[in-house]
């Protein structure tokens, strides 16, 4: 099953639709695809390093960002589908071209996450979260990219990883699709995912722990002692890369944890577009995401780039994280 027919067959049990959200989704695989491409080719092709400049969050903006940046709007912005677009990348929304159309949505993107790690081939992702724009006409505003994450419509990640998978979810499940490069399709691989109610796995940079707030150090402390009955101790895996952090805990069942710290007392990670999205995910494959206190998904955002604390992945185990840190 392509991802092609795959969606063409979810928009046929939604009467009404027009299609419109479904040519949307298969526009965000091409760009998939063509940032696969680059990826895999980034040893060979002089595309490794920094651009040389920073971006809004005065990070260094790598050639491989940048290029993912570019082809996600430029695909995105000519589609017709969407009225205003948002990127990691760039410090305001992002207009559509002069000359396209407007569609009634609104797409936040972290083009190319974990960027960090591409020089040494490690496993990179795209973020995306897709909202119905609230202002009625015209090209989209910052009222209708500041909403809540329980109002998206559908969110996803493509992972670069051993090979190049697209997860998303459109309210109705969680499903994986692999790409073959042989036919150069999505094919449908991981259908319906559920996280396992607890799983055996943390992941957060332990390089921080001196930072953290009593409660985290005491959860991870808790994670680490023996003790059968509870399948403890935990196995610590951090890639550093989100996406790739959470695809393994999804599957596998565990915690990733970026909690505030004394350094980042806002926490580290975006709340549009990596926070949400992947809140947005864990829910639909029936695990959790918070703050330690409030439902990612809750959050009024007030600002594009704004940070927070993010704790996600199996039931259980959030709901224990939580009780530590509110400790
Ligand atoms: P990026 O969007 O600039 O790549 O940063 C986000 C990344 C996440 O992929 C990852 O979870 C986190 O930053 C790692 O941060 P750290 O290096 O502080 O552990
Ligand atoms: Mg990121």
């Amino acid at each position: 099953m392509t991802i092609s027919r795959y969606i063409l067959e979810q928009q046929r049990e939604i009467p009404g639709a027009t299609g419109e959200f479904s040519d949307l989704l298969s526009t965000i695989t091409l760009a998939a695809k063509v940032i696969t491409r680059e990826v895999r080719r980034a040893g060979l092709a002089n595309i490794l390093g920094f651009t040389g400049a920073e971006n809004v969050q005065g990070e260094k903006v790598t050639k491989l960002d940048e290029f993912a940046h570019n082809v996600l709007l430029e695909i995105l912005g000519r589609s017709g589908h969407v009225c205003a677009l948002a990127s990691e990348e760039e410090a305001d929304l992002i207009p559509i071209p002069e000359g396209y159309p407007l569609g009634k949505y609104i797409v936040l993107l972290d083009p190319l996450d974990g960027s960090s790690n591409i020089d040494a081939n490690v496993s990179v992702g795209t973020i995306f979260s897709i909202h119905r724009r609230i202002t009625k006409e015209g090209r989209g505003t910052l009222e209708d990219v500041l909403q809540p994450g329980y109002k998206q419509v559908g969110a996803g990640y493509i992972l670069y990883g051993s090979s190049t998978m697209m997860v998303y979810s459109t309210g109705h499940g969680v499903h994986g699709f692999t790409l073959d490069p042989t036919v150069g399709e999505f094919l449908l691989s991981h259908k319906n995912i559920r996280i396992p109610e607890k799983g055996k796995i943390y992941s957060i940079n332990e390089g921080n722990s001196n930072r953290w707030a009593k409660g985290v150090q005491n959860y991870i402390n808790y994670l680490k002692e023996e003790d059968k009955k509870t399948d403890r101790p935990y196995s610590s895996r951090y890639i550093g890369s989100l996406v790739a952090d959470f695809h393994r805990n999804l599957l596998y069942g565990g915690i990733f944890l970026y909690p505030a710290d004394s350094k980042n007392p806002k926490g580290k990670l975006r709340l549009l577009y990596e926070a949400a999205p992947m809140a947005y995910l864990i829910e639909q494959a029936g695990g959790l995401a918070s703050t330690g206190y409030e439902r990612i998904l809750d959050i009024q955002p007030t600002e594009l780039h704004q940070r927070v604390p993010l704790i996600i992945g199996s039931r259980e185990d959030v709901l224990m994280a939580e009780k530590f840190i509110r400790e």
